[in-house]
């Protein structure tokens, strides 16, 4: 049986090739090995994503070769997802989470969500492209205590400000805490659109998150 490093070596060209089946092969040989769901995530699944974007970015990669990469990347989520997000615990609040409007990109916001519903919270999942008139309508309907905004694109960051605004002149703004991220955003760009926080990725987006609904915070 293949040790740990060739799984996690094997896993990362499955997804540079968009071998959605492998991939799920090798998620689960890792599991049965041993080999900490966390790990097949950060050693092998995002490096291989990032470097997708590092060959999109050199011409060596064209859009089909991005989205095959991506629909391995999102079957290999499905198959760990159950490893990642074990709690019974009770829940510390609801997540009001989304891609805003403009932007089809998910995989870091599924992961988000994840990570998320694995700190213990219940997550309200919009989905992509999402209005800023649906954020506003899931804050009265779903009362939550966190919304979470992601915008992947530069096109889009300006998206995380109107969307803001828009709970802010709903008059919802007050009961919400705002957390923001994606690859483009910083701790600067959240401060100024007027968000609580920022987190640069999954795990530490949930530390913030727990911090957000602490007595006291
Ligand atoms: Co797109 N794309 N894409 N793409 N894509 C990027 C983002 C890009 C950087 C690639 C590149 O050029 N290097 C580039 C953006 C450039 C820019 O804006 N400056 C780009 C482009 C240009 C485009 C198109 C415009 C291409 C075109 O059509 N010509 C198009 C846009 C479509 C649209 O949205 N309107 C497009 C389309 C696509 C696909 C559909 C093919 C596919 C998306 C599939 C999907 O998501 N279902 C895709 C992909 C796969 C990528 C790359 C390769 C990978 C994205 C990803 O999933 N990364 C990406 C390049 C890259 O990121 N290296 C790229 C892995 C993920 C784990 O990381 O998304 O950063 P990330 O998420 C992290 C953090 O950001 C953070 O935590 C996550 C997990 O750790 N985070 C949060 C995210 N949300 C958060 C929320 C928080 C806190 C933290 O609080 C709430």
């Amino acid at each position: 049986m293949a040790d740990h490093a060739e799984i996690l070596d094997a896993l990362y060209a499955d997804i540079l090739r968009g071998d959605a089946k492998g991939s799920v092969v090798r998620v689960t040989e890792g599991l049965a090995v041993g080999v900490a769901p966390s790990v097949l995530l950060f050693e092998a699944l995002i490096p291989s994503l990032e470097e997708v974007g590092r060959l999109f970015e050199s011409g060596e990669y064209f859009l089909p070769e991005m989205l095959i990469s991506a629909r391995a990347m999102r079957t290999a989520m499905e198959a760990l997802r159950p490893h990642l997000s074990a709690t019974d615990a009770p829940s510390l609040g609801t997540v009001v989470m989304g891609t805003v409007a403009g932007d089809i990109h998910d995989i870091g916001k599924d992961m988000v969500a994840v990570m998320l519903e694995g700190a213990g919270f219940t997550i309200v999942d919009l989905g992509v492209n999402v209005p800023a008139a649906h954020f506003v309508e899931a804050i009265r309907e779903h009362r939550p205590a966190i919304v979470g905004m992601s915008a992947f694109l530069t096109t889009t960051m300006p998206m995380i400000a109107t969307t803001i605004e828009a709970i802010v002149v709903a008059g919802v703004r007050g009961s919400v805490r705002i957390l923001v991220g994606g690859a483009p955003i910083d701790a600067r760009f959240a401060e100024a659109a007027g968000a609580d926080g920022y987190a640069p990725d999954a795990s530490s987006a949930a530390r913030l998150a727990k911090s957000l609904v602490a007595p006291g915070a």
